[in-house]
């Protein structure tokens, strides 16, 4: 058996169907015998952060098992997100049909021109630390050494970030 690694993957999307997208982007990554899917966190409905003048996101976090070395899971992931989005994105932190990003990768510390991980911005982002928190409240941040449920608390003291709990009889848009 090759060895396996767990990783966590923040999913999102603010254009067109965005729940229907973060679906397509869990049955895409159970295509592969390299990667399972292990938990996915409830759906997030989240206020757009770094360009806020564009629609509200629905967003997740997946824990999943995968074989591939870091810069080969980035790959799949590319790919899987121009399968689903075939205009891709129009700028930087600007509308996204689907994003996967690379959260943590086990222990994982990796600063590279293609990746960094931990991702750089995961600590202040509610919409990844509300729905990690949901799967694994007590994992560790390798470099700042603080749970995610510590660092989900740090930026509630200072700031209220819209983090809503999707409802699956709201709109799907
Ligand atoms: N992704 C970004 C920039 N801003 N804001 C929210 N709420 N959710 C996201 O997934 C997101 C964002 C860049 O990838
Ligand atoms: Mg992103
Ligand atoms: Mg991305």
């Amino acid at each position: 058996m090759p060895e396996q690694y767990t990783a966590y993957l923040s999913i999102g999307s603010n254009r067109g169907s965005k729940a229907d997208n973060l679906d397509q982007a869990l049955a895409e990554l159970e295509k592969q015998d390299h990667t399972r899917i292990i938990t996915v966190s409830p759906y997030y409905r989240t206020e757009p952060r770094d360009y806020a003048d564009q629609d509200w996101f629905v967003n997740a976090v997946v824990k999943i098992r995968t074989i591939l070395a870091p810069d080969d899971l980035l790959g799949y992931l590319k790919s899987i997100e121009k399968r689903i989005d075939t205009e891709g994105k129009p700028f930087r932190y600007g509308p996204r049909v689907i994003d996967l990003d690379i959260v943590l990768y086990d222990t994982l510390v990796l600063r590279s021109e293609e990746l960094d991980i931990p991702h750089p911005k995961m600590h202040e982002r509610g919409f990844v630390l509300q729905p990690l928190c949901d799967i694994d409240p007590h994992i560790l941040h390798p470099v700042l050494n603080k749970t995610c449920n510590t660092l989900l608390d740090e930026i509630k003291i200072n700031e209220n970030q819209g983090i809503i709990p999707f409802n699956n009889s709201d709109l799907k848009n």
